[in-house]
């Protein structure tokens, strides 16, 4: 380490930097380029071996991103005036190889500690300074502390009794093995229609025996149009680039589109239809978040997008009712307020002989217990050889709330956030100085691009950084008026939409005993964007400086 070091009383040795960075997914990579070049101190540590965040941890087979390039990258033209992308939607393994990339290019390793766990950390007030301890026992000594776990840090797995018993090989997606699994002739059994359990069961069908999809909720999934590159020329010639970039944060979600300036029925039938056809045919998220503004507000509005999805949708699936498992005549529950995938043929592998659908829903046969030979239902026991548990994350607060945070007080952010979770502007928490996280709760995080959300709250918390700099300040810090405001804007942005009608990790209800709240800012980047500019130009009202 290039930071000064010392050796306090207890012998530990505690390196001392301006700011300690976690995690190395988009976030943590873009603030660790932005902090060195404006002078700071600072080093990232990250628990993987290497670069890359959900993309270091998600590769299991058919992993990939469904936000195209060249949204999905960073904007500084070192980059992508050299990188060219093979594929519209890039899997897995190129996104790694795009985080190396960067990597090299910006310079990051020698100051990346990777295989390091931050464990805990403590703010000292009469020194205005976290101590941060890792798992392995180093101990920093740092002014900022800036998380960027992402929104998928911590597993979820449901305490199913008997999985300790399964005989065969029980496995989460996102601890996917190094080396490839040979599933060839094996029954495999997916839980879990999330976006991992769609592209997983997508190629699992092509290779596993028998595959079995256990499904609790449909999941509106839409096609993903990809494109295959083999040469330099990608989707947008580069020269426009610097527009696209610049434009990210005038999109509601981060992208380059916005949604229609009228509402669903200010269109006759005809004319919608062929809105939707048209959104439809463009293989993004277009017909979710560049469809008629009142979709994810209006009832009514809603139904006809789902009516237009599950029309679609049926017309891909041969059994009628395996077709009403995946996308039931009655619409179970609000288009797009639970995370839209993009598939490739996902719909059609139930109509191959190797592949079958249980509906472990409570109108269908929900599971009871794991077996020694695989998953028990309410109707049977289905045996496997491997199951793989695609349940999802503790998302969004999970990856935080591990990390024993203790502020002033003594309080932990756990125990700040038992009942309810309380931010403001979506990176800061009352009675946690200098600390500050990127697509975390109440921020646009799972309704943003993930690099332009990493891009503009990274910005931003630099920018207030420099500010402390200039000003020769300590400590900032939220108010908890400013804190409590936040939380009623969140909700009140909710509630106007049709988000709070659904159970989805949008409202932390995946997860049992989660409190039932908004974790995710509805107001759209431009609005957000507009707020932090706003926020900053005050001198960071909302927030105490000293
Ligand atoms: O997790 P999920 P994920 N019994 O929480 C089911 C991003 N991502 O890993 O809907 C039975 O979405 C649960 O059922 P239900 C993306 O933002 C992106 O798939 O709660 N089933 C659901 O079907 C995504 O949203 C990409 O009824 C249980 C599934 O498990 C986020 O990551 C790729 C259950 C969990 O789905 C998380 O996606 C992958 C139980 N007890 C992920 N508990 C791309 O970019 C849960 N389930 C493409």
């Amino acid at each position: 380490l290039n930071g000064n070091t010392h050796k306090p009383v207890n012998g530990d040795v505690v390196h001392e930097l301006d700011a300690l960075i976690v995690g190395a997914g988009f976030g943590g990579v873009w603030q660790l380029k932005r902090l060195r070049d404006e002078g700071y101190n600072v080093k990232l540590v990250e628990c993987g071996t290497d670069y890359g965040g959900v993309w270091y941890w998600n590769r299991y087979p058919g992993a990939r991103v469904d936000s195209a390039i060249p949204f999905y990258e960073f904007s500084d033209p070192a980059l992508w005036e050299e990188w060219t992308w093979k594929q519209r939607f890039p899997g897995s393994a190129e996104l790694r190889s795009y985080f190396s990339f960067v990597a090299d290019k910006w310079d990051l390793r020698k100051d990346t500690e990777f295989e390091t766990f931050v464990s805990s950390a403590a703010w000292d007030d009469n020194e205005a300074k976290w101590t941060i301890h890792t798992k392995a026992g180093k101990v920093f000594k740092v002014k900022y502390f800036l998380l960027n776990t992402g929104f998928a840090a911590k597993r979820y797995i449901p305490d199913w009794k008997g999985i300790d018993s399964f005989k065969g090989t029980f496995l989460h997606p996102s601890y996917w093995p190094h080396e490839e699994l040979d599933l060839k002739g094996k029954r495999v059994a997916i839980i879990g229609t999330g976006s991992t359990g769609i592209q997983l069961a997508q190629e699992l069908s092509k290779v596993a025996g028998h595959l079995t999809v256990f499904q609790r909720t449909c999941n509106m999934s839409m096609p993903m149009r990809q494109v295959e590159y083999n040469g330099p020329k990608q989707y947008f010639p580069k020269a426009e680039y610097p527009s696209i970039f610049e434009h990210r944060t005038d999109s509601f979600s981060g992208f380059a589109f916005n949604f229609l300036p009228r509402s669903t029925f200010e269109d006759d039938e005809e004319k919608r239809r062929k809105t939707y056809e048209d959104l439809w045919a463009e293989g993004d998220f277009s017909y979710w978040l560049a469809t008629y503004y009142d979709m994810l507000f209006n009832k009514e509005a809603n139904r006809e997008a789902y009516n237009f999805w599950r029309d679609k949708t049926r017309a891909k699936i041969n059994d009628p009712k395996v077709a009403e498992i995946l996308a039931p005549m009655e619409q179970p529950y609000a288009f797009g307020c639970k995370r839209i995938s993009l598939e490739n043929g996902y719909f059609e592998i139930f109509n191959q002989p190797n592949v079958s659908l249980v509906d472990i829903s409570n109108k269908g046969t929900p599971i009871t217990d794991v077996t020694p030979n695989g998953i028990r239902t309410s109707e049977k026991e289905h045996e496997f050889d491997y199951i793989i548990c695609a349940t999802g994350f503790d998302a969004v607060t999970g990856g935080l709330k591990q990390i024993d945070i203790k502020g002033p007080s003594g309080e932990s952010l756990s125990e700040h956030w038992s009942k309810e979770t309380t931010t403001y502007l979506g990176m800061s928490v009352a009675g946690f100085p200098n600390m500050f996280f990127t697509y975390g709760p109440q921020g646009p995080t799972a309704l943003c691009n993930g690099p332009t959300c990493a891009q503009l709250q990274g910005d931003w918390i630099i920018k207030a950084m420099n500010y402390m700099k200039e000003k020769d300040l300590k400590k900032i810090e939220c108010t908890k008026k400013s804190e409590d405001d936040y939380k009623e804007l969140i909700w009140k942005l909710a509630n106007a939409s049709l988000l709070p009608t659904v159970n989805s990790w949008y409202m932390g209800t995946n997860i049992p005993n989660k409190p039932r709240e908004p974790l995710i800012y509805l107001g759209g980047v431009p609005t957000y964007y507009k707020t932090l500019h706003e926020t900053a130009a005050n001198g960071y009202e909302g927030f105490e400086l000293s």
